[in-house]
Formats: C-alpha cells, sequence, structure tokens
C-alpha cells in the first residue's frame, strides 16, 4: 500500500500535483481542504464554524480534521493507498494519523514537501483567488496569515517524519510537468 504525504505552505501546487498523481498511481484523495470546502457548501454545522476560521487564515481544530480522515479512511477500505494533501498540519495531527494507519498496518510510505518562497506562494494564490471564488485567496492579509500559520504550525511536522526517516523535499518552482516528474523519481524509490 502506498500511503503519500504530499507537504509544503499555501499555493505549493499540493492539489495540483495530486490531481496528476492520483491519475498515474490510482490512489485515494484525500484534501482536508477540499472536504472542508466540501462541508461548507453542504451548510453544515462543521461548515459553518470552518468557514469563520478559514476566512481568517487560521487553522480548523484538529479534532475536527482528524475525525473527518478517519471517516474517509473507514470509508475507503479497499484502497490502494492514499495521498494526504493538507493532512498533517500539526505535530498532533501527524500523530493521530500514524494511530489510525497502525490499526489497518499500512503506515506512511514518505512525506514528499513542495518547497516554494513566500513571494511566489503569495502571487499564485491572488491569480488563483482571482477566478477560484475562495474568501482566503482574495486577500493579501489572509494570504500572509496562511502562511504564518504554516511556519509557526505545520512546519515542524517535517520534522516528524525527518525523525522517522520519510521526508524528501523537491523545488515546487518550475513547470508543473518536471515538479510532476521529482515526485514520481521519489516515489519509485519506494
Ligand atoms: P487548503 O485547501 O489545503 O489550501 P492550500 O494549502 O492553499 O492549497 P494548495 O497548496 O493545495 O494549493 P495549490 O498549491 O494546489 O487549505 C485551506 C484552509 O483549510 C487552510 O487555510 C485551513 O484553514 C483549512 N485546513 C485545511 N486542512 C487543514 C488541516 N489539516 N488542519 C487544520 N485546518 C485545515 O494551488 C495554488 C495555486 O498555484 C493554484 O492556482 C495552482 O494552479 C498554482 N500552481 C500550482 N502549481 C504551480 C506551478 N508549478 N507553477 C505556478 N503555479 C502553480
Amino acid at each position: 500500500m502506498l500511503n503519500l504525504v504530499l507537504f509544503g505552505p499555501p499555493g505549493a501546487g499540493k492539489g495540483t500535483q495530486s490531481q496528476k498523481l492520483i491519475e498515474k498511481y490510482g490512489l485515494i484523495h484525500l484534501s482536508t481542504g477540499d472536504l472542508l470546502r466540501s462541508e461548507i457548501a453542504n451548510g453544515t454545522e462543521l461548515g459553518l464554524e470552518a468557514k469563520k476560521l478559514m476566512d481568517q487564515g487560521v487553522l480548523v481544530p484538529d479534532a475536527v480534521v482528524i475525525g473527518m480522515i478517519s471517516h474517509k479512511l473507514d470509508a475507503n477500505k479497499d484502497a490502494k493507498g492514499f495521498i494526504f494533501d493538507g493532512f498533517p498540519r500539526t505535530v498532533a495531527q501527524a500523530e493521530a494519523l500514524d494511530q489510525l494507519l497502525e490499526s489497518k498496518n499500512a503506515p506512511i510510505s514518505g512525506m514528499i514537501a513542495l518547497e516554494v518562497n513566500d513571494d511566489e506562494l503569495e502571487k499564485r494564490l491572488l491569480l488563483r483567488g482571482k477566478d477560484s471564488g475562495r474568501p482566503d485567496d482574495a486577500n493579501p492579509e489572509v494570504i500572509r496569515k496562511r502562511i504564518k500559520e504554516y511556519n509557526d504550525k505545520t512546519a515542524p511536522v517535517a520534522g516528524f517524519y525527518k525523525a522517522q526517516h520519510k521526508f524528501k523535499s523537491i523545488n515546487g518552482i518550475g513547470s508543473v510537468e518536471d515538479i510532476f516528474n521529482g515526485i514520481g523519481a521519489v516515489i519509485d524509490s519506494y
């Protein structure tokens, strides 16, 4: 079973690369950002709470996202593997994911981090904000808050996987195809 964590700051290209990876490797894509936006679109109580936080560029509580992932893992028992996109975003989420996967005897194969500098991230997100309709992409102040949240709370997750010798980083600047080939080379080494 291939269980991949695709890691990087907001706008690094995780969602973009995930779409290509699911086609090539037949994995199930679990994006906590997409799952939360679907709760918002359905007007659920969870969605209403999450929207307030996401619109400000801050993380949703760990228990909420861990619960969503646990539910999705149970609903896809026969999967060949998963791409975790935007999750884990805190060390507590990484610990919870290890526990969930331990009970399935299918640990994380590796984390692949996309390295992109802050100026490029801001440019990409503002560009997407022009037509995505995502409130968190439209405002430079919210984008900077998201990058700060990443540096404060999410960046330490890399250390969690480094300690398990499961961390690889890739340059996330360049063509989508070249970056995809770089990720493929890491996956082929597993
Ligand atoms: P996400 O939906 O995960 O948002 P994201 O990090 O901005 O997405 P991503 O990084 O995938 O964007 P992509 O690069 O594909 O999270 C949104 C919010 O949800 C968070 O702020 C938080 O509040 C909440 N949340 C989600 N998960 C959570 C968790 N686990 N715990 C707590 N809270 C959570 O795309 C960016 C743009 O770059 C696109 O327009 C794309 O076309 C472009 N792009 C991609 N590759 C490119 C390239 N190589 N060159 C140029 N442009 C490129």
